[in-house]
């Protein structure tokens, strides 16, 4: 900033700032109430995106991603020859879901229908190995289509329905 204003008439002037960082102090302030702004604007989005957060294991929306080693599963879903099975469970609220992948390629747990802006937004496990667990808690009643993302051709439609 000094630097700038070396290089300006105005520097002379001895009221203290030169119009460089006046112009300088303006931005800074104008960028501190845009930063205010959308950190208001982020807290209060939270109702309608908390649910994204679960891909990361975060939030606490209708249904969260947890670890299956801390939980006991109230149901088992398997998913082999590319298919859930069985493709419909029934819980509680607050019960877990855990499925496992007995086929050699990945699968994924994504809530929604293929193809539906809102695919994914409840939860999406991202891809399971051979041999890999994903445990999902529902938090909230509700019947929760979901499916798996490279066979949504054929693997879709299944439900846990919680009560
Ligand atoms: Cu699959």
């Amino acid at each position: 900033m000094a630097l700038m204003c070396k290089l300006t008439e105005e520097c002379k002037k001895t009221t203290g700032m030169c119009k460089h960082e006046k112009f300088m102090l303006g931005l800074a302030i104008i960028a501190t109430i845009t930063l205010l702004v959308f950190a208001f604007a982020g807290c209060g989005s939270d109702g309608l995106y908390g649910d994204g957060g679960n891909g990361g294991g975060g939030g606490t929306g209708v249904a969260e991603i947890v670890e299956c080693s801390g939980v006991t599963p109230s149901a088992d879903v398997t998913m082999q020859n590319i298919a859930f099975n069985p493709s419909t469970v029934t819980i509680s609220a607050g019960q877990v879901v855990r499925w496992t992948n007995n086929d050699s390629v990945s699968h994924t747990v994504t809530s929604g229908t293929p193809g539906d802006a809102n695919a994914g937004k409840n939860f999406d496990t991202g891809l399971i190995g051979n041999g890999g667990s994903k445990c999902i808690k529902f938090n909230t009643a509700g019947i929760y289509t979901y499916f798996c993302k490279p066979h949504s051709a054929t693997m879709r439609d299944a439900k846990v329905i919680v009560q």
